[in-house]
């Protein structure tokens, strides 16, 4: 992968998970993955998280690994961190409340107490590998109290902490028992990203509601003898990697045999992990009512659903799949004829290289989040389109990515009715209006990549 110059201090990242790219990788790695990997190979940093491994007794042994240039040091976590940190507090409490479904989060003690266990013993085990002019870099929502933490343990180190999800409403998240002290923890960065201005004014609401702060031009906020800084850093995709990706010799195999199989049918595409926050059973009513408003475009076109399942260990999870096989079964039932199947709804993940190319294949990306930090499927499917013939994007209202992406088509993803026109308007428009919108939404993908989200976010971090 390209890289302009990265800073030379060394980064110490931390996520909770930790994937780092093998030269022979074909697995489903996210364009974050790669990204990070490059990064640090350059910086001679370390990637630190959790290994995905549960162990009996927490023993605070790093297993450190250097693959294809990158360290790597994962811990492996007991059952019950595992419960109440991971499938507890992080994906049944943090997630539903901060992508808005604050009918859907579950509020425990016991999530709790075990996301600030977890915590600790990140701080305890991260403490020794740090030394004193690295950069630390924590990485979302399992993490909040990390930079807290680690200060407790006399860290002095420039820290700074980046949201990959929406930060929610005020209101909101009053819901959360220990939101004081949540938000109190921020307060022990340098620097706060945000992926938009939206999730960061939410911040400035709760930090000027509840605390009674100011907030400084330049997004200074002092509080308790620290002053911090909120960014707004969108995260991009690796276009350098994924373009030839796109344009390579497996996607091309790959888009040939989908358009075989399309067989002159215009395929509209949507990739997601199964979540709620994803939209799917809304995007399948909408696509339900453009069938219903229709029948002139009835055996034309096809849905490609493509989405692998993800925390199945969490019940809402399970609901949600259920659900997803029923409607796409009622749907299917419904239009349905000996030689035509419109949707067709894929339990399971791709390589990457063979996703671009099916994304090219597509007429249509279909990417209608609820709510999206941001979305990296919408700027995977523009960036693989083929200039000369670029697909559309039909894009949520309610995704990161929409403070970008304003040349696709926006859409309200809780109306079916809104999703059905949209359709309608992508399927019919004019090479000259696709052309044009492609080209200003690429250009914007090409720009704020992920090596200027990593490069803008270091920057700021760096800043005295
Ligand atoms: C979080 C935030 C934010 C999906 N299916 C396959 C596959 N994927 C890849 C996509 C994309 C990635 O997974 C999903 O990224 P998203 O951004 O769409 O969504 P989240 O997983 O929810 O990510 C989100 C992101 O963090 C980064 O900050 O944008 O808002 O929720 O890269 O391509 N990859 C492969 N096969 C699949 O079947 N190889």
């Amino acid at each position: 992968m390209r890289l302009r110059a990265v800073a030379v201090t060394r980064l110490i990242i931390v996520s909770n998970r930790v994937q780092a790219t093998s030269a022979d990788a074909t697995a489903n790695q996210g364009g974050l993955a790669v990204a990070l990997s490059s990064a640090l190979r350059q910086t001679n940093g370390i990637w630190f998280g959790w290994s995905g491994k549960e162990t009996e007794t927490f023993s605070g042994s790093i297993d450190l690994q250097k693959r294809d240039g990158v360290t790597t040091a994962t811990i492996d976590l007991e059952p019950q961190d595992v419960e109440e940190y991971y499938n507890g507090y992080a994906n049944r409490t943090l997630w539903p409340l901060f992508h808005y479904r604050v009918d859907m989060a579950e509020f425990e003690r016991g999530f709790a107490g075990g996301y600030e266990r977890v915590n600790a013993r990140f701080a305890d085990t991260i403490l020794p590998l740090i030394e004193p002019a690295d950069l630390v870099w924590v990485n979302d929502y399992h993490l909040i109290p990390l930079g807290r933490e680690l200060r407790r343990r006399g860290c002095d180190n420039r820290i700074g902490f980046f949201l990959h999800i929406p930060w929610p409403p005020m209101r909101l998240l009053l819901t959360l028992p220990s939101h004081r002290e949540l938000v109190e923890s921020l307060f022990a960065y340098d620097v706060v990203g945000f992926q938009t201005d939206d999730w960061m004014q939410s911040f400035f609401d709760y930090v000027r509601g509840e605390l009674a702060l100011e907030v400084g031009d330049d997004g200074e906020i002092s509080f308790a003898g620290r002053t911090i800084r909120a960014v707004v850093c969108p995260i991009g995709i690796d276009v350098s990697d994924f373009v030839p990706q796109a344009e390579g010799e497996v996607a091309a195999r790959t888009c040939k045999a989908m358009m075989v199989s399309a067989n002159d049918r215009a395929m509209i595409i949507g990739v997601d992990r199964l979540d709620y926050s994803k939209g799917l059973q809304e995007r399948f009513l909408g696509y339900d009512r453009f069938l219903a408003s229709r029948p002139d475009l009835h055996e034309q076109v096809f849905l490609l659903q493509i989405a692998p399942p993800s925390r199945a260990d969490v019940q809402s999870y399970q609901e949600i799949r259920a659900g997803l096989d029923a409607l796409s079964g009622r749907i299917n039932g419904e239009y349905a004829s000996a030689e035509w199947v419109p949707i067709r709804y894929v339990n399971k993940g791709y390589p990457r290289d063979r996703l671009a190319g099916m994304y090219r294949a597509a007429k249509v990306g279909l990417v209608t989040p609820l709510r999206d930090g941001m979305n990296l499927v919408a700027k995977e499917f523009v960036a693989a389109q083929d200039p000369g013939d670029p697909g559309v994007l039909i894009l949520s209202k309610f995704a990161g990515a929409a403070a970008q992406l304003k040349e696709a088509i926006l859409v309200n993803p809780y109306s079916a009715e809104d999703i059905a026109d949209a359709l309608a308007q992508a399927l019919e428009m004019p090479i000259e209006q696709r052309l044009a919108r492609w080209r200003a939404l690429m250009d914007n993908v090409e720009r704020e990549d992920v090596l200027w989200w990593l490069q803008t976010f270091v920057k700021a971090m760096s800043r005295d």
